[in-house]
This record gives structure tokens, sequence and C-alpha cells, in this order.
């Protein structure tokens, strides 16, 4: 068996593969990045990752970054785990693989935009102002095509680690202010992926990481 440890920083999309982790039922440490602190951009983590990015998944040390990468590995490595669906057509697999990328190459940069609009523009107020507008009108675009999805799950009766995605995804756009109320189907699903064991052991591993971040003084909350 592997040693597996993940690079995290609570809050941020490393929730998806801790999730993943947690529900494969593997052991498994987590290695907390001080984003305060830029410890994503420090030479001793740009020698494991050199894109400064959570997560990263060392693998008996070996690193494995990108979500798409490190969620399909973690289904192919634990099968049995049904992180998706088992199948075996190719192209019923890249349509997985196109679901996972349509998060991580679509929705999450739109997260960015309504999340940490600061990233976009040197001028705070033109931030909140203008980029987080423009991204919560993309969002909507979006949440309308996965409200109309979801039944009750991605993929019907069967959780997957896409509404793992999705759950991070919706904790963290709602958590700033997007607009829960037209989406009855997104609701409940958020209420449904807290039921389950995994979510709420990577949710309470999370929260402990926020607690040494706030008693070193180095937490930020999402605004
Ligand atoms: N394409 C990457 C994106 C990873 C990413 O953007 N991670 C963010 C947290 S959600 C991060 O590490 N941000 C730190 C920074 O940009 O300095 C993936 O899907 O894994």
């Amino acid at each position: 068996m592997p040693q597996l440890t993940l690079f995290v920083s609570p809050g941020t999309c490393a929730r998806v593969p801790t999730i993943a982790l947690e529900e494969i039922g593997v052991p498994f440490k987590t290695e907390l990045l001080r984003v305060m602190l830029n410890q994503q951009n420090a030479p001793e983590f740009l020698a494991i990752n050199p894109k400064g990015k959570v997560p990263t998944l060392l693998i008996d040390g070996a690193p494995l970054t990108e979500n798409v990468a490190i969620l399909t590995w973690l289904h192919h490595a634990y099968p049995s785990a049904g992180l998706l669906p088992a199948v075996d057509d190719p192209l019923a697999v890249s349509r997985q693989v196109a679901d996972i990328a349509f998060f991580s190459s679509t929705v999450h940069p739109t997260v960015t935009r309504i999340a940490m609009p600061i990233k976009f523009i040197d001028d705070s107020a033109l931030s909140f102002d203008i980029v987080r507008p423009k991204g919560v009108e993309a969002m909507h675009t979006i949440m309308r095509m996965i409200e109309d999805r979801l039944n009750p799950w991605w993929y019907g009766d069967t959780w997957s680690i896409v509404d793992g995605y999705l759950f991070w995804v919706w904790w963290r756009i709602t958590g700033v202010g997007f607009p829960a109320e037209d989406y009855p189907n997104l609701r409940a699903h958020a209420e449904r992926s807290m039921d389950r064991p995994a979510i709420q052991r990577a949710m309470a591993r999370e929260a402990e990481h926020v607690e040494i971040l706030k008693a070193e003084g180095n937490y930020r909350a999402p605004r």
C-alpha cells in the first residue's frame, strides 16, 4: 500500500481529494500549507510542485498534481471505492474525465472570479464591484445547467467524486454570497452531501487546520 501525503489548505479545492481519500478509507496524512504566509511559493514546496498549488499528492514521496489527475488516479488505484461509476468502454471513461475536467477547468476558474476577485485587478473595490458580479453572472449559467442535471447526484442514484467537487464549489461560492434561493436541487445536494461520513471526516480535518491557523494568527476568513 503506498504512503499517501496530501498538501492542503482549508477552504481550497484540496478538499476534493481529501473527500476522495476519506471515501476510499485508506490511511493518509495531510500537510497544511499556510497561504497567508505564501508557503505554497516557498522554495521547499516549489521543489515538490513548481506550480505552487494545492492539492499536491505525494505517492511514496513522488508528487502528483492537478485535481483531474489526482482524482482519476485515486479512482483507478482504488476501484472498489466507487469514486466514479464503473465503466469499461473508453468513450465512457473519457466522458467521466470530461466531467472532472469541466469542474477543474471551467467551474473552478469561475469560483476564483467570485471568491478571489482581487487576483484579477489591483483595485480591491473594483474587484468586488466588477470582477465578482461578472463571475456571479457566469456562475448562474453553470449552476442552472447543474441544477437541471442533478437527480439527486451528478450520475443519478450513485454518489461520485464529481459530487464531492460540486460540494466544494457550492460551499465556496455560497460562503461569499452567491444566491442559493433559486437552486433547490443544489441546496438539497449540499445537505445530502453533509450526511456522508467521509465528507464529515474531511470537514473535521479542515476544521482542525482552521484552529491551528487561528491560534497562529494565520487565518483569513473568506469574504
Ligand atoms: N488546476 C489546479 C488548480 C489548483 C489551484 O488553483 N489551487 C489553489 C487553491 S483552490 C491554490 O493552490 N492557490 C494558491 C495560489 O494560487 O497561490 C487543480 O485543479 O488542481
